[in-house]
C-alpha cells in the first residue's frame, strides 16, 4: 500500500516538475486592473472573451493566450518613435494587431473621475522597471485608431519597482478628471530586460460621488476586477489533498498514519526540491 502511495506521490511530483520546468519561458505582465485588452480577451470572464470586440480582435490576429507578452526590445524610452501611430495597443506587433481595432464596444471598467485608484499589473515573470500610465485626451474618439497625439503628453502616474500582491504590481494613484469612454495606456519600461511592455485598458469615467470616492472600482457587466489569470502557484495546493484522500484507505490507523507521513514527507521533498531548483535558475531568457 505504501509503495503504491509512494508511486502515486512520485508521479505527482514528476508531473509538477514537468509543469514548472516544461513551461516555456514566456510572458511577463499586463495591466489587469483596470483590465487591458489582452487580459480581457485572454484571461477575462467568458462574457468578455466572447464579446464582439474580443472575437473581432482574435479574428484580426491577436494571440490573447499570450496576454502578458506585448513587449518590444530596445525601445529604451523612445516609445513615440518606435511604436507606430494606430498600433499603440499591440506595441506594433503583428501577433497582437487585433488589439488595435478602433471600436467603441471593447469591454470597459468603470472608474470614478478624480478618485484614488489602485492599479494592478498582473505578471507571470517579475522584472525591475518603471511604469508610466497615461490617459487619452478629452474628445478621444474610440472609433478612430489610437495615435500618440491622442494621449496626454505626460503620465498621470509613474511608479518604479512597485510592491507586489497576488502576483500583481500594485500602484496607487489619483485618476484624472475625465468623462466617458477613454483608454488608460500603460508603458512598463523594464530595466532588468531590454523590453518595454504596452497595455490598453478601456475605461468609462463616471462622475465622482462624495461618499464613495476612493472605493474599489466597479466594472461593467462583464466583471473585470479579478481576471482569472493562470497562476503557477495555485497548482501545488492540489497535491496534499490528493495525498490525504489516498492515505485514508489503509486498514489500520497506524499504517494509515505512517503511509500519510511518508507520502507527505516525499511530497515536501519533491515540491521543496522543485521550488529550490526553480529559484536558483537564472531569469528566463527574452528572445
Ligand atoms: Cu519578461
Amino acid at each position: 500500500m505504501q509503495r503504491r502511495l509512494a508511486i502515486v506521490a512520485a508521479a505527482i511530483g514528476a508531473l509538477l516538475g514537468a509543469l514548472v520546468f516544461g513551461a516555456p519561458a514566456q510572458a511577463h505582465g499586463a495591466m489587469s486592473t483596470p483590465a487591458s485588452r489582452s487580459v480581457v480577451c485572454g484571461a477575462g470572464t467568458p462574457a468578455q472573451m466572447n464579446s464582439a470586440a474580443c472575437k473581432a480582435a482574435v479574428a484580426a490576429g491577436a494571440d490573447v493566450t499570450d496576454w502578458d507578452n506585448i513587449r518590444v526590445p530596445g525601445v529604451d524610452g523612445r516609445d513615440r518613435d518606435v511604436i507606430p501611430d494606430g498600433k499603440l495597443c499591440s506595441g506594433g506587433l503583428a501577433k497582437f494587431a487585433g488589439l488595435d481595432l478602433p471600436r467603441s464596444d471593447w469591454p470597459t471598467t468603470k472608474v470614478k473621475a478624480g478618485a484614488t485608484f489602485t492599479f494592478a499589473y498582473k505578471q507571470r515573470i517579475p522584472h525591475q522597471g518603471t511604469f508610466r500610465i497615461y490617459v487619452t485626451k478629452d474628445g478621444f474618439d474610440p472609433t478612430k485608431p489610437l495615435r500618440w497625439e491622442n494621449l496626454e503628453s505626460t503620465p498621470f502616474l509613474t511608479a518604479t519597482n512597485p510592491g507586489m500582491q497576488n502576483s500583481a504590481y500594485i500602484m496607487k494613484g489619483t485618476l484624472p478628471k475625465k468623462t466617458g469612454r477613454q483608454i488608460i495606456y500603460t508603458i512598463w519600461q523594464t530595466t532588468s530586460t531590454p523590453d518595454t511592455y504596452y497595455s490598453c485598458s478601456d475605461v468609462v469615467f463616471t462622475a465622482a460621488t462624495k461618499a464613495t470616492s476612493g472605493a474599489a472600482p466597479q466594472t461593467t457587466a462583464p466583471q473585470t476586477t479579478a481576471p482569472q489569470v493562470p497562476s503557477k502557484e495555485a497548482q501545488p495546493s492540489l497535491v496534499p489533498q490528493a495525498a490525504v484522500q489516498a492515505a485514508g484507505k489503509p486498514r489500520s490507523r497506524a499504517l494509515a498514519t505512517f503511509g500519510a507521513s511518508a507520502v507527505a514527507l516525499l511530497i515536501v521533498m519533491i515540491v521543496g526540491g522543485v521550488v529550490v531548483a526553480t529559484r536558483k535558475r537564472p531569469p528566463p531568457k527574452h528572445r
